[in-house]
């Protein structure tokens, strides 16, 4: 991808001064609004990522942005030594809205779920009986729960995990999908928890089987287990419902929410469940700096009542309709598949022509020749695109951002 020198210099410092833990798209991005957003050149695209689906009601949301000013004008941080007077009606609010008994607030999504591996450890020991330091949580191979020490001992994933040990013991590892896998993993006595996402992400949007879920919640409460769903990425209208659980209408003892719940606009996170659950944590054993911080609960609760407002549970499910049926129409002999709920969709690539290093062009290639025609994009595992764009988004924006698609893939098939 060329790179004009004014973005070249953005880049340039990137690579000289920050750590590599990262390798972006050559794009350097200066101003968002809706589902659009514009680099330093003022080249404008079609944002398909949404921040990883942090940006569900569009950059920028003015109801949003609003309550972040106002709130910032006013009080910002406390911490939880005070009480403040957006917290509580904030936890009110949601646990309503929900479902719930309670939350504990927390920033990023990683922290959420490290919170909900302490209370199932501690459900566990003062509650369901498991003798101290026996408790153990069941994950999932392929899953992405974050890049916390805990959360990486959990990860199958080589990357995520390789070269950080020592890990933390405690995790129990099952195939996604399989319940019998499941069922037999749940004979172990010590078992508190089952850590799961509706929809995995990082693994490259992977469905589990109808029934998975429903399944699932049964069979852990047969055993007295806590069904746990991080729905950091799947949840808060991204896949079509408010949560992806609620397409087997099941509901989890814990909910971790986090990215979509401050619309993007800062780190909020949390853990949704019952008082027996939550208060098993008491005064001084867990918490955050900045955790259920005024300006956090100001911004997620217009974060989510623009989810609400702007029904866009329901735009998420009809554009993502429109958008697998058009992908799939296009009968494309370069997909080999094409998955996903609501607006959080993949699309997996045959590996195609020549990358000029000796190898096939794969998803990465294509997702800079999106970029080049103004489509964000971003590949997960080698052959599998990510199509996730904020919730927002409209009729013609979608057109728009299908028929590069559309034109980008035709082209590569024609190399295959
Ligand atoms: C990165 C992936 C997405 C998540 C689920 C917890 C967290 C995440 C289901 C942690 C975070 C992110 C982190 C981001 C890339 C991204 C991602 F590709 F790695 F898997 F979205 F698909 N649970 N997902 O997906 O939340 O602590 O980051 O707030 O660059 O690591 P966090």
């Amino acid at each position: 991808m060329h790179l004009s020198e004014r973005s070249s210099g953005f880049v340039d410092l990137e690579n000289a001064f920050g750590g590599k833990n990262y390798a972006p798209l050559p794009v350097v991005l200066s101003r968002g609004k809706g589902a659009r957003v514009w680099d330093v050149d003022g080249k404008e695209y079609l944002d398909f990522l949404s921040a990883y689906s942090a940006v569900n009601q569009g950059h920028c949301h003015p109801k949003i942005v609003g309550a972040l000013r106002d709130q910032a004008e006013r009080l910002t941080l406390t911490s939880r030594a005070f009480y403040n007077d957006q917290l509580g009606p904030f936890e009110a609010w949601l646990c309503g809205l929900l479902g719930f008994e309670r939350l504990i607030p927390m920033n990023s999504g990683a922290e959420a779920v490290e919170t909900a591996i302490k209370l199932a450890r501690r459900w566990g020991y003062d509650v369901k009986g498991v003798p101290q330091d026996r408790g153990k949580v069941i994950v999932c191979s392929g899953n992405f729960h974050g890049r916390t020490l805990g959360i990486i001992s959990a990860s199958t994933d080589p990357a995520s995990r390789g070269g950080f040990g020592p890990y933390l013991p405690g995790f129990i590892t099952v195939p996604f999908g399989d319940l019998e896998a499941l069922e037999k993993a749940l004979e172990d006595p010590d078992v508190v928890g089952f850590l799961f996402e509706p929809i995995q992400g990082e693994a490259g949007v992977v469905v589990p089987p109808e029934g998975y879920l429903s399944g699932a919640s049964a069979l852990c409460r047969k055993v007295r287990v806590l069904f746990i769903a991080d729905e950091v990425q799947t949840g808060l209208a991204r896949t079509g419902k408010m949560l992806a659980c609620d397409y087997e209408q099941v509901k989890p003892d814990l909910l971790i929410l986090g990215k979509a719940l401050s619309g993007g606009i800062l780190p909020v996170s949390a853990v949704l469940g019952s008082s027996e659950v939550i208060l098993t944590i008491r005064p001084g054993e867990h918490g955050s700096t900045f955790g259920g911080n005024p300006l956090a609960c100001a911004v997620a609760r217009a974060a989510v009542e623009v989810l609400l407002d702007e029904k866009l549970a329901e735009s998420a499910f009809a554009s993502g309709k429109v958008f697998r049926e058009r992908l799939s129409s296009l009968n494309s002999p370069l997909i080999e598949t094409v998955r996903g709920k609501g607006l959080l969709n993949a699309i997996v690539i045959r590996p195609h022509g020549d990358n000029g290093k000796g190898g096939k062009r794969t998803a990465y290639d294509l997702c800079h020749e999106l970029a080049e025609h103004g489509v964000l994009a971003k590949q997960t595992q080698v052959h599998t695109i990510r199509f996730a764009p904020p919730l927002v988004i409209t009729g013609p924006e979608m057109e728009q951002g299908l028929s590069v698609i559309e034109s980008v893939l035709k082209r590569a098939a024609e190399s295959l």
